[in-house]
Order: structure tokens, then C-alpha cells, then sequence
């Protein structure tokens, strides 16, 4: 069997505090109003909150471009305030794991504005410099040092004038890329890690983890490679985890999960196997990408290819490597949006549908800040409705350099940008969604606050709330929905996903019709005597003689 742990037996919800409650009416959501809202988060049931940087930044990319890594952003409050959001979520029995962003910092950070002082600067090495090449016709007679592409558009060098010399950033222009090859570098790391773990975090979601180890000599990528499965396997990256591990991590009761882009399924356990003493789960994005193809263009899918990722990790992650379930992140679009139907006619049970799903299958499950209210995609027109530096940079050079219509571009961005996932909560039918006192949220509210908001659904048995609380308290109740096998019952089924859970004689089998008409599935044998446990359609179902009757979308859970 598995080794138990709380963090495989946590169900973790992310909030984006920027969106999530603003308590003093500037617009901007803030720790204090973490801390208002914890009861709601204590009567969803859930036990780990995973927070998005909250550290003091610039926000050239919403706190992802950290200037000090032990202060608090001041937009979001203050230690004092920090302190007392932890102790409220100590008190009730929940923990708290926040992001560590360190493949890079902000360009605002004290290392950086010394590194870009002079050559000898003592922090010039904090940081990865090189000289360009030569040409007279550039712009500052310099192309940059290699043909490496930034995650937000353009070169990932930038000149800078004081040395003459081009800093990395693999994302903004305000995101340099530490150079973890240098000790005092992964020193500086380990001791605010302990920083935060002294005042009682219980771990960190770690930020592009995977990136920290550059490519010896950062020699020109050929065309063709898969340049972000090259960055991710740098010849040093194990041995810094492991490190990290040894000397920031150990002393303490931590949970660690790497967003672990560039890797592969077949290549996680290198960073997760508990005999690695490295990470102890990872985000592999194969499920949650796959109705997306490059930039924010979309892709075909069908609901046997999406099995079969799950199939796959359960097949690959050994008893010793743990899994993670989700589909969605504040760099997503809306769950119901992407994966469901959020047509006034679908939107509740598909919702349900999803979150029935990412509760029962094998891994630990992640939430984002408003999945448990069914909240969908903003309506985005036209591009002054964006906030985001990705879709910004995004437009400058596929808009305006007339590679693609503006039309085109911000229907795209409207389907997977990341800004539909950072729209405020929708706390009540108030203006703006309850969100905040004041006039104005930094990104306007969805539309459909007055229909989809907490105060509602808290109140309503039928919810998306309601429901997904019952979700939650089946997955707390029921070690089979945690260590419980997985086994896809019929795989090459396009339109219904059924699997059950097992452990020891307790079996769990979940049955997902994945379509907007009604269907049938035939019962596997066994499961006659089977107790229907939870439904997002109750009272409505045909139970026929070896054959179940589905509805669009329903979601069905039973136990035998
Ligand atoms: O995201 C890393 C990442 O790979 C993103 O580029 C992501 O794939 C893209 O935004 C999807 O459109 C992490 C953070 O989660 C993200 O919010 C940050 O912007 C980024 O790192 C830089 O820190
Ligand atoms: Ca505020």
C-alpha cells in the first residue's frame, strides 16, 4: 500500500489574492480579506490553501516578479496581517503551502539593481550576463547572445546599458532569470524558504522548478526542439532539488509541489519518487492542456485521449510517486468554461460533473478560487478589457506585426487567456460581485455575478457549492477516494467516463456522462447491489435492467 501523508489526504484550493476578497475598497483583493473569508473556505471543506505570491512586488506580472522576498506586497497588507491570516487558518485546522518564485526575480529586486551596477559587482553572478553579438544594424549594435524565445513574446535577453552586457528572462523583461549555478544564489533561496517556513508555512508550490538549471554554454537552440522540455532538464536540476531539499526542506513537515512544465509523465518520478528525497508531487499539464494547441489556439480532443492520461499516470506512478489531480490554475481558463458546458442549460451539472471527477480520481485534488460556484469565462471584446503582461506582449507581436487579425486574436484570448480565471470572486448579487466596497476592481467582475455568487449557492442544496461540499466530505470520509486503485472501466467510451476506486473490500465506482444528451451505460456486472452515493441530477435517474440511463451531464457516485 502507500505510505499515508496529510498531503496526499489534503484537498488544496488556490486563491489568487489579488482576485479573491478585497477588505479595504482600493480594489485589490488583500490578506485581511483571506482572512474574512475562511469560514466560507472552512464550510467548503477544504484543508490546504495554496496562495499565489503575496510577497512585495511590482507586479509586472501579479506578484510572479518578487522585488523582496520577505515582505509582504503592500497592496495585499502587512506582516502583522500575514501573521494573523496563518493563525486563523492554524486555528481551523488547515494549512497553508505559498508559491516560491525562484527561477527568477523581479528586475526591482536588491540583487538584481546591484548585479546590473558593474562586471564586479559582488551580485553580478546572482543573476546570468552575456555579452551579445556584434552587428551594427541592431539596435544597440548587439543582437543577444541566443536565439532563446521568451514565454512572453519576443527574445529572452535584454541589453543593458551600464555593462553592455544581456541579462536572461525566460518570461518578462522584468523577470531575470537567477543563475542557480552560483551556491550563494541557492543559499540566498534555502534561507528565505526557512524565513517562511520559521513563521509556520507547511510548504511552497514551486514556480517553473524544473527551469532552475540552465543548458551549459546556453548554445542556440536548433529548430525544431521542444524548447521548454530542453529548459526543463538542465544537467543540475536534481542535484539542486536535492539540496534545497536537504537544507531548507527536512527539518520541517513540508508539502512541495513543482509546476513541472517541460516534463514528462515517464520523467516525473526522477523528481518525485520519495526516494529521491526531491519534491513531493509535481503539476503535469497533459489533461489540463489538452484541448489547447500553441499560443492560445485550440486543439481537437476526444474524451478517450483524455482517459487515457489518467490511465497512464496510474500506470507510471509507482506506490512510491504521488499524483496531483486538477484542470484549472489562475494561468487557465474557467473549469466549466473549458471542460464543461456553461450554457444557462448545462452550466450547474457540468460543473458538478468536473469536480465529481477531479474528487475521485487517484491524487491529490487542487481547486482553484471559484470552481465551487460553477464561475465561467469573462465575455472579452475587445483587447483594453486584458490586464495580463502574456496577452499584452501576445498582441504586440502577433497583432501588430500582422500575423493575426485583432478579431481573431481576441477571440482566442477570450477562450484560454489567463485573465478569465482572475476575474474577482463573486461573493454576492451586490455591485461588483460584493468583491469590493469601492468603485472599481483592478479587472472588472463577470457580468453574471447577480446568477453566480457565494451567497446564493451557500444557501441553495442544489449549488455548485452544496454539491461540491458534499464532494469534499465524501473524499475526507473515504480512505478508497484517496489510496483507492483507479481502473477505467470502459476506455474507448467517447462520451462517458467510468472508473472505479477500490481498497481493500471498500470500492467506490464513478460514472461521468461527459455530453450534453442523455445516454446509456451498461452496468458492469458486479455492481448490482451498488448504493448510489451522490448524483448532480438526483431524482432524476432510470436505473434499467443492466443498463443505467444518463442524463446530459450527469455525474453519478456509487459505493458496493
Ligand atoms: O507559469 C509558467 C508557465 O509556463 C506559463 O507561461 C503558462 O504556461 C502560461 O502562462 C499559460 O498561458 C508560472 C506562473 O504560474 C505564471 O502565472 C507566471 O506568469 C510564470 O510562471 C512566470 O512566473
Ligand atoms: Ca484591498
Amino acid at each position: 500500500g502507500y505510505e499515508p501523508k496529510w498531503w496526499k489526504e489534503a484537498v488544496v484550493y488556490q486563491i489568487y489574492p489579488r482576485s479573491f476578497k478585497d477588505s479595504n475598497g482600493d480594489g485589490i483583493g488583500d490578506l485581511n480579506g483571506i482572512t474574512e473569508k475562511l469560514d466560507y473556505l472552512q464550510k467548503l471543506g477544504v484543508n490546504v490553501i495554496w496562495l499565489s505570491p503575496h510577497y512585495d512586488s511590482p507586479n509586472a506580472d501579479n506578484g510572479y516578479d518578487i522585488r523582496d522576498y520577505e515582505k509582504v506586497m503592500k497592496e495585499f497588507g502587512t506582516m502583522a496581517d500575514f501573521d494573523r491570516m496563518l493563525a486563523g487558518i492554524k486555528q481551523r485546522h488547515m494549512r497553508l503551502i505559498i508559491d516560491l518564485v525562484v527561477n527568477h526575480t523581479s528586475d526591482e529586486h536588491k540583487w538584481f539593481v546591484e548585479s546590473a551596477k558593474s562586471k564586479t559587482n559582488p551580485y553580478r553572478d546572482y543573476y546570468i550576463w552575456r555579452d551579445g553579438k556584434p552587428n551594427p544594424s541592431a539596435p544597440n549594435g548587439f543582437d543577444p547572445p541566443n536565439n532563446y524565445p521568451s514565454f512572453f513574446s519576443g527574445s529572452a535577453w535584454q541589453y543593458s546599458a551600464p555593462t553592455k552586457q544581456f541579462y536572461l528572462h525566460l518570461f518578462a523583461v522584468k523577470q531575470p532569470d537567477l543563475n542557480w549555478d552560483n551556491p550563494k544564489v541557492r543559499e540566498s533561496v534555502y534561507s528565505l524558504m526557512r524565513f517562511w517556513l520559521d513563521k509556520g508555512v507547511d510548504g511552497f508550490r514551486m514556480d517553473v522548478i524544473p527551469l532552475i538549471s540552465k543548458q551549459p554554454g546556453l548554445p542556440d537552440l536548433v529548430p525544431g526542439t521542444d524548447f521548454v522540455k530542453l529548459w526543463a532538464n538542465g544537467p543540475h536540476r536534481d542535484e539542486y532539488l536535492q539540496e534545497m531539499n536537504k537544507k531548507a526542506l527536512s527539518p520541517y513537515d513540508t508539502m512541495t509541489v513543482g509546476e513541472a512544465i517541460g516534463i514528462t509523465l515517464a520523467e516525473e518520478p526522477k523528481i518525485i519518487d520519495d526516494n529521491r528525497h526531491e519534491l513531493n508531487l509535481v503539476f503535469n499539464f497533459d489533461a489540463m492542456r489538452i484541448s489547447r494547441g500553441d499560443g492560445y489556439s485550440a486543439r481537437k480532443w476526444t474524451l478517450p485521449q483524455f482517459k487515457a492520461i489518467y490511465t497512464n499516470h496510474a500506470n507510471v506512478l509507482s506506490k512510491t510517486s504521488w499524483d496531483t489531480v486538477f484542470l484549472s490554475n489562475h494561468d487557465a481558463p474557467r473549469l466549466v468554461s473549458t471542460f464543461g458546458d456553461d450554457s444557462a442549460e448545462f452550466r450547474v451539472p457540468s460543473a458538478k460533473l468536473l469536480e465529481t471527477m477531479i474528487l475521485t480520481l487517484r491524487g491529490t485534488p487542487f481547486l482553484y478560487e471559484g470552481d465551487e460556484l460553477g464561475m465561467t469565462n469573462y465575455p472579452f471584446t475587445k483587447l483594453s478589457q486584458f490586464d495580463d503582461i502574456e496577452v499584452k506582449n501576445a498582441y504586440k507581436a502577433k497583432v501588430l506585426t500582422g500575423k493575426m487579425s485583432e478579431e481573431q486574436f481576441v477571440a482566442e484570448a477570450h477562450q484560454f487567456g489567463r485573465d478569465n480565471s482572475r476575474t474577482p470572486m463573486q461573493w454576492d448579487a451586490t455591485s461588483n460581485g460584493g468583491f469590493t466596497t469601492g468603485g472599481k476592481p483592478w479587472l472588472a467582475v463577470n457580468p453574471n455575478y447577480a446568477q453566480i455568487n457565494a451567497a446564493s449557492e451557500v444557501e441553495d442544496k442544489d449549488s455548485v457549492f452544496a454539491y461540491t461540499q458534499q464532494l469534499i466530505a465524501l473524499h475526507h470520509a473515504h480512505p478508497a477516494l484517496v489510496y483507492g486503485d483507479y481502473k477505467d472501466l470502459d476506455p474507448e467510451n467517447d462520451k462517458v467516463f467510468a472508473y472505479t476506486r477500490t481498497l481493500g473490500d471498500e470500492r467506490f465506482l464513478v460514472v461521468l456522462n461527459f455530453s450534453g444528451s442523455s445516454i446509456e451505460f451498461a452496468w458492469p456486472d458486479e455492481v448490482k447491489a451498488a448504493r448510489l452515493v451522490l448524483d448532480n441530477l438526483p431524482g432524476l435517474h432510470g436505473t434499467g435492467k443492466g443498463r443505467l440511463s444518463l442524463n446530459p451531464w450527469e455525474a453519478r457516485i456509487y459505493k458496493y
